[in-house]
């Protein structure tokens, strides 16, 4: 018997691939693939391949309706054929003996093309499990439906971060021969140096991209704008936390005509914005292309702009949040005070004019940073202003 297999050219379909080498070794033949190169693959294969002793695999990918009609022919003439996927969009292939199709396990886990195929080729006694073969799996499988984030599986997070570091072929050969014999899944030195560098690199990226940062309202909406063309879900992440004032992080890649959009807030949903310029996406993480509408919002009117000065870092008496108070200043040269008063209520007072009363601090620093863009300023200038303003609360 021989084996092909038709893959996803991401983590996850070249983990299938991983997988069927385990299984089959030489038996087997795997191309991985963009989601528009399949349908070539599975043509060329039914025109040229199909063999009675041929077993073909399509994992983490589905076939457009005439390959759907196309194999489903094959199969009714007694080809073997099997789809294994997990996308919401293909579950209509349940409906043949071929393809299985599952989004969900019945304990709330997400699946992945790797953890359904895994499944599969252990029900049919076709891989020696381990337990290395379990963690890797399970690490893809969080990868790819997020779930690493919500459990902060920085493992899966890293697994994904050497895939695209390294060569496929070289990624394949590492994590066959650590497989095979492992009793648990590890990175060896040489990758966990390299992906600490990598770790750096995102690093110094990001505190370089923050300092680029302008903020405006689109739509309603206080948007946080930054130009990136890489590591998109790290700044969306570091940029979202670091500044929950804005609702949103929209990253424009001006070369590429793209706009990708981030939030970490529950109650905005990214992709309903990303699907007014005919992108979509997710909740929290969506995209769309650039348009002229979109160009013309992100970009255009927002070039004037100058970039929001970043919280001063370092401070060891200008801090956030403290009764005492907290001292910002904007690009007018106003000082913003937020401090506690004996109504216990956070006061946010421009110079000596109080504005408003919150009942958080957290409240009170939205606020003033939605409308004025203010930064935290450094100790430095706050003990200067306080030998200054004799009063500060009043
Ligand atoms: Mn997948």
């Amino acid at each position: 018997m021989t084996y092909h297999l038709y893959s996803h050219n991401d983590l996850d379909g070249v983990s299938c691939g991983i997988l069927a080498k385990l299984s089959f070794q030489e038996n087997v033949e795997v191309r991985y693939n963009s989601v528009q190169g399949l349908d070539f693959q599975v043509e060329r294969f039914l025109e040229q391949k199909a063999h009675n002793d041929t077993v073909l695999f399509i994992t983490d990918l589905s076939v457009h309706s005439e390959n759907e009609k196309r194999l489903q022919h094959y199969f009714n003439k007694g080809g073997k054929v099997n789809l294994l996927d997990h996308h919401k969009t293909a579950l209509h292939f349940n409906k043949y003996k071929w393809a299985t199709v599952k989004v969900e396990y019945e304990d709330g886990r997400l699946a992945s093309a790797t953890s359904i195929f895994y499944d599969y080729l252990k029900e049919n006694n076709l891989i020696d499990g381990n337990p290395a073969i379990d963690t890797f799996v399970d690490l893809v499988r969080q990868w790819d439906t997020w779930e690493w984030d919500r459990n902060n599986t920085i493992e899966a997070k890293r697994l994904n971060d050497l895939f695209y570091m390294i060569a496929i072929d070289e990624f394949e050969d590492r994590m066959i021969q650590r497989l095979q014999k492992a009793n648990s899944f590890s990175f060896d030195d040489f990758e966990e140096k390299i992906l600490n560098m990598e770790d750096n690199k995102i690093e110094r990226y990001i505190q370089r991209k923050r300092r680029e940062l302008v903020q405006t309202f689109i739509g309603g909406y206080c948007v946080g704008i930054v130009y990136a063309e890489s590591y998109h879900s790290e700044l969306g992440n570091v940029i979202g936390k670091e500044s929950p004032h804005l609702d949103y992080i929209a990253i424009l890649n001006a070369g590429g005509k793209k706009i990708a959009f981030r939030t970490i807030h529950d109650e905005i949903d990214v992709s309903k914005i990303a699907n007014d310029f005919g992108g979509g996406g997710h909740a929290k993480a969506a995209g769309c292309s650039m348009n002229e509408e979109a160009f013309k919002l992100y970009i255009a009117e927002t070039f004037p702009l100058e970039s929001l000065r970043i919280d001063a870092p370092r401070n060891q008496v200008n801090l956030k949040g403290t009764k005492d108070g907290s001292l910002y200043t904007d690009r007018e040269d106003h000082f913003y005070f937020i401090y506690l008063n004996s109504d216990q209520e956070w006061v946010l007072k421009q110079d000596k004019i109080i504005l408003n009363g919150f009942k958080t601090f957290e409240e009170a620093e939205r606020y003033m940073k939605r409308k004025y863009g203010a930064w935290l300023v450094r100790d430095d200038v706050f003990e200067k202003y306080k030998s200054n303003n004799k009063q500060l609360k009043s």
